[in-house]
Protein backbone atom coordinates (compact mmCIF):
# COMPACT_ATOMS: atom_id res chain seq x y z
CA UNK A 1 0.00 0.00 0.00
CA UNK A 2 1.10 3.24 -0.82
CA UNK A 3 1.29 6.47 1.35
CA UNK A 4 1.97 10.33 0.04
CA UNK A 5 3.82 12.87 2.20
CA UNK A 6 4.61 16.77 0.94
CA UNK A 7 7.69 17.94 2.81
CA UNK A 8 8.30 21.38 2.28
CA UNK A 9 11.96 22.16 1.84
CA UNK A 10 12.72 25.61 2.38
CA UNK A 11 15.77 25.01 0.45
CA UNK A 12 14.98 24.24 -2.76
CA UNK A 13 16.07 26.98 -5.12
CA UNK A 14 16.07 25.82 -8.52
CA UNK A 15 16.44 22.73 -11.24
CA UNK A 16 19.67 21.68 -9.84
CA UNK A 17 18.43 21.23 -6.11
CA UNK A 18 15.62 19.04 -7.88
CA UNK A 19 17.57 16.59 -9.50
CA UNK A 20 19.27 16.70 -6.04
CA UNK A 21 16.30 15.82 -4.59
CA UNK A 22 15.36 13.43 -7.27
CA UNK A 23 18.98 11.35 -7.00
CA UNK A 24 18.94 10.78 -2.98
CA UNK A 25 15.30 9.94 -2.55
CA UNK A 26 14.83 7.73 -5.66
CA UNK A 27 17.83 5.29 -4.39
CA UNK A 28 15.69 4.63 -1.12
CA UNK A 29 13.89 1.58 -0.63
CA UNK A 30 10.40 2.08 -0.87
CA UNK A 31 10.63 5.17 -2.38
CA UNK A 32 8.05 5.17 -5.35
CA UNK A 33 7.69 8.59 -7.06
CA UNK A 34 9.08 11.86 -5.74
CA UNK A 35 7.65 14.87 -7.44
CA UNK A 36 9.42 18.94 -6.41
CA UNK A 37 8.01 21.78 -6.47
CA UNK A 38 10.53 24.30 -6.98
CA UNK A 39 8.65 27.58 -6.96
CA UNK A 40 6.23 26.37 -3.73
CA UNK A 41 9.87 24.42 -2.25
CA UNK A 42 7.93 21.67 -1.58
CA UNK A 43 8.57 17.39 -2.17
CA UNK A 44 6.03 15.06 -2.67
CA UNK A 45 6.92 11.56 -2.24
CA UNK A 46 5.07 8.77 -2.55
CA UNK A 47 6.23 5.32 -0.81
CA UNK A 48 5.41 2.08 0.06
CA UNK A 49 4.21 1.87 3.54
CA UNK A 50 6.11 -0.45 5.70
CA UNK A 51 9.11 -0.30 3.96
CA UNK A 52 10.25 3.21 4.71
CA UNK A 53 8.75 6.22 6.71
CA UNK A 54 7.98 9.81 6.49
CA UNK A 55 10.85 10.06 9.09
CA UNK A 56 13.17 8.20 6.78
CA UNK A 57 12.47 10.46 3.80
CA UNK A 58 12.93 13.63 6.09
CA UNK A 59 16.58 12.42 7.45
CA UNK A 60 17.19 11.52 3.49
CA UNK A 61 16.70 15.11 3.04
CA UNK A 62 18.34 16.53 5.56
CA UNK A 63 21.44 14.29 4.37
CA UNK A 64 20.64 15.75 0.91
CA UNK A 65 21.13 19.68 1.85
CA UNK A 66 17.36 19.92 2.28
CA UNK A 67 16.29 20.09 5.84
CA UNK A 68 12.47 19.47 5.59
CA UNK A 69 9.68 19.36 7.43
CA UNK A 70 6.38 17.85 6.75
CA UNK A 71 3.71 20.32 5.55
CA UNK A 72 1.86 21.09 8.31
CA UNK A 73 5.57 22.10 10.42
CA UNK A 74 7.97 24.76 9.69
CA UNK A 75 11.36 24.24 8.54
CA UNK A 76 14.62 26.22 9.11
CA UNK A 77 17.69 25.94 7.33
CA UNK A 78 20.64 27.95 6.03
CA UNK A 79 19.88 29.44 2.73
CA UNK A 80 22.27 27.27 0.75
CA UNK A 81 22.16 25.97 -2.90
CA UNK A 82 23.14 22.83 -4.31
CA UNK A 83 23.17 23.03 -8.04
CA UNK A 84 26.72 22.44 -8.64
CU1 LIG B 1 19.48 24.95 -6.65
Amino acid sequence: MSNTTTFRAPDIHCGGCANAIQRALNAREGVESVAVDVAGKAVTVRYAEGKVTPGDIRAALGRAGFPASDASESASGGANCHAS
